[in-house]
């Protein structure tokens, strides 16, 4: 019983090694997708590069098409509608939307298209923006939605509900 514990905290001692140590950069995020069943979704990274906040999700298990993500404001993601999730992320107060005259939100990340085996992958800079910022009191959530971002429409693109959701978590 002893050993298992100890072996175990190695592990991950080891985990957490490998992970700080991973593209060099000290601040590092990770986020675990769920339905609102609980059931497993896929993951995002998310880290301080040179130009901005990289952003790098996975995701499986989820219906094909284009899909609106976003960075959601608060850190939880409560079902059955992750509405816990709050509005995008958006510190400079910006209407929603890269086509927006107003827009954008920090939060809005491009649309995700998803294949016929469920999977779909997405790499984003938020450019300016650090994991700091992000992180703020009460943290953040990765969102994936119903259907496509319109980049537009204020204040979430008419992406539909809220289908995945994760906490953002520092690593
Ligand atoms: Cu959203």
């Amino acid at each position: 019983m002893k050993r298992t514990l100890i072996l175990s905290l190695s592990l991950l001692t080891l985990a957490a090694c490998m992970t700080a140590s991973d593209g060099g950069s000290a601040s590092q995020a990770t986020v675990a997708l769920a339905s609102a069943a609980g059931d497993v979704r896929g993951s995002a990274r998310i880290g301080d590069g040179a130009s901005g906040l990289q952003v790098s999700v996975a995701v499986e298990g989820l219906p094909a098409g284009t899909h609106g993500v976003h960075l959601h404001t608060t850190g939880r993601c409560d079902a059955p509608d992750f509405a816990s999730a709050g509005g995008h992320w958006n510190p400079t107060a910006r209407k929603h939307g890269r086509d927006n005259p107003d827009g954008a939100h920090h939060g809005d990340l491009p649309n995700i298209e998803i294949g016929a085996d469920g999977r779909g992958r997405l790499s984003f800079t938020v450019p300016s923006a650090t994991l700091a910022q992000l992180m703020d009191q009460d943290g953040a959530a990765l969102v994936v939605h119903a259907t496509a971002d319109d980049y537009r429409t204020d204040p979430s693109g008419n992406s539909g509900g809220r289908i995945a959701c994760g906490v953002v978590t520092r690593s």
